[in-house]
């Protein structure tokens, strides 16, 4: 096994997927309070108002708020080193255009933190992970408006001074790469759109708005950038891709160019903005032809190059195929990225589980960037089964994992420069995509379900001891 000393091994999380406490200290409402739960049948809904009879999944989620001590306790006896969590806005600045931050958000996280480190991790922060202020949804339509660029880096001020010497791996918006595809697209694609951080309100069938906000957040992630490096200059900063890997179903020329466009417009525009500073000629051209091309200020050309990130970071779990011809294979119903590639098999929600597609990530992105890099998100959503006697047997996915590692390894053997693997989910905790309990990731399983019933208590898996073991050996005993 080829992985450095000091490798990170960790898990990542949400604050809006997890955390629960949504009124709790002052907090105010985050954009994440206001979607439906769901489940494979039903799409989860974004409502502007809290209605009655409807259950909201992140205002309890899983608790996180009232059983961290516990939880960080089980996160160090699998000998974590990295803990992936992220800040909730609104519990810092509840409306989001305060001036003065509210103390007893920052409170908590100053509790959160110290245990990690007491507890032997290191934290990876993301500012913004499918949340921003319901305030600023309501009074600015979200990122659409200029002005909530001093807004967010208001708030990354704040956090990143007080914990200036606490913390040192920072991202500033998850999958911010959303923002490329509007709300038909991704579901012609089977995906569910999932980013309701940078364009609130519906507006992402309006290609023009959602480049705009898209381009608003490429300006704020990179002043936050270059203030983080003023705030202490050891901090390393990164960009968060979801890494939808594809390749051409049939080798037909047609459906090679088709998938090189995906990959551009969807896997690689907003990672080349935020690693290069500059807006690809690639995506320049695709906007100005469509005119949506977003408006410029002045300084924002020179904000852009001042603020690229110091190591690149992303979410793996599939690779989908891209093909022009509808009769080339069958399409799986359930399946992101439309037709069914016939080498790979399925995760029960229709997730294609390629392993090597990750070395072949890895070594395309090293390639491309030759910037250090962590897989930040990776795991396999499965209906785990808790038996009377109290145990999960999750064979399926300690084999997924282990079959990733291995790719991660594959790929560190070839040169690339890997800092860490923060799996996703280490506690069960809610679906981004659907809003359901039931597609767990963990290796602590929560007794908790659908309709938001259960006691909250926390079992650990089989997959507990061996994710240990993993971490204990730097990934040689899987
Ligand atoms: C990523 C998100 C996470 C997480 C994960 C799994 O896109 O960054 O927040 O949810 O996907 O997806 P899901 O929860 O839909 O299974």
């Amino acid at each position: 096994m080829a992985f450095k000393t000091g490798f990170l091994w960790g898990g990542a999380t949400a604050a809006n997927q997890f955390e629960g406490g949504y009124n709790k200290d002052g907090r105010g409402l985050s954009v994440a309070d206001l979607k439906t739960g769901g489940d494979v049948n039903t799409p989860r809904r974004f409502t502007s108002t809290i209605e009655k009879e409807t259950y909201y999944p992140s205002h309890q989620a899983i608790d996180f708020y009232d059983h961290h001590k516990a939880d960080i306790d089980l996160f160090g006896q699998m000998n974590f080193n990295v803990f992936r969590m992220s800040i909730s806005w609104s519990r810092i600045f509840p409306q989001g255009d305060e001036l003065v931050p509210n103390e007893a958000g920052l409170q908590f996280y100053d509790t959160i933190i110290d245990e990690l480190i007491e507890n032997g991790m290191t934290p990876l922060i993301t500012l913004s992970h499918f949340e921003i202020p319901m305030g600023l949804v309501e009074k600015y339509s979200g990122f659409s408006d200029r002005r909530v660029i001093d807004m967010y880096v208001r708030y990354a001020q704040t956090v990143m001074t007080r914990y200036k010497d606490k913390v040192t791996y920072w991202l500033t918006f998850n999958e911010m790469n959303f923002g490329t595809m509007g709300r038909g697209e991704l579901t012609t694609l089977g995906m569910n759109p999932k980013d309701e951080a940078i364009y609130p309100n519906g507006q992402t069938e309006n290609e023009k708005v959602r480049f705009q906000a898209l381009h608003n957040a490429l300006v704020a992630s990179a002043k936050v950038v270059k203030l983080g490096h003023d705030i202490n200059p050891d901090f390393k900063i990164g960009c968060m891709i979801c890494h939808i890997t594809s390749y051409p179903l049939t080798p037909n020329p047609v459906d090679i160019l088709e998938q090189k466009e995906f990959d551009l417009r969807f896997t690689k525009f907003v990672g080349d903005v935020q690693v290069r500073g500059e807006y690809p000629s690639y995506m320049t051209a695709y906007l100005k032809k469509k005119d949506s091309f977003p408006v410029f200020e002045a300084e924002d050309a020179a904000i852009l190059k001042a603020g690229t990130v110091d190591m690149y970071t992303f979410s793996y779990y599939m690779s989908v195929c891209i093909t022009l011809d509808e009769t080339a294979a069958e399409t799986n119903g359930n399946l992101m990225g439309g037709k069914a590639n016939p080498y790979l098999e399925s995760s029960e929600w229709g997730w294609q589980i390629d392993p090597i597609g990750l070395t072949y990530t890895l070594l395309d992105l090293q390639d491309r960037y030759g910037l250090p890099m962590m897989v930040v998100e990776n795991g396999l959503g499965f209906a785990d089964e808790l038996r009377p006697d109290g145990t999960i047997i999750d064979d399926y996915r300690i084999d997924y994992m282990r079959q990733h590692i291995v790719a991660m390894d594959a790929a560190v053997e070839k040169g690339v420069d890997l800092l860490g693997y923060t799996m996703w989910g280490p506690i069960d905790l809610i679906s981004a995509g659907t809003g359901e309990m039931k597609k767990r990731y963990g290796f602590i399983y929560v007794d908790m379900n659908n309709d938001g019933t259960g006691s909250l208590k926390r079992y650990k898996k089989k997959s507990f001891d061996w994710y240990k073991q993993v971490i204990t050996s730097n990934g040689r005993d899987l």
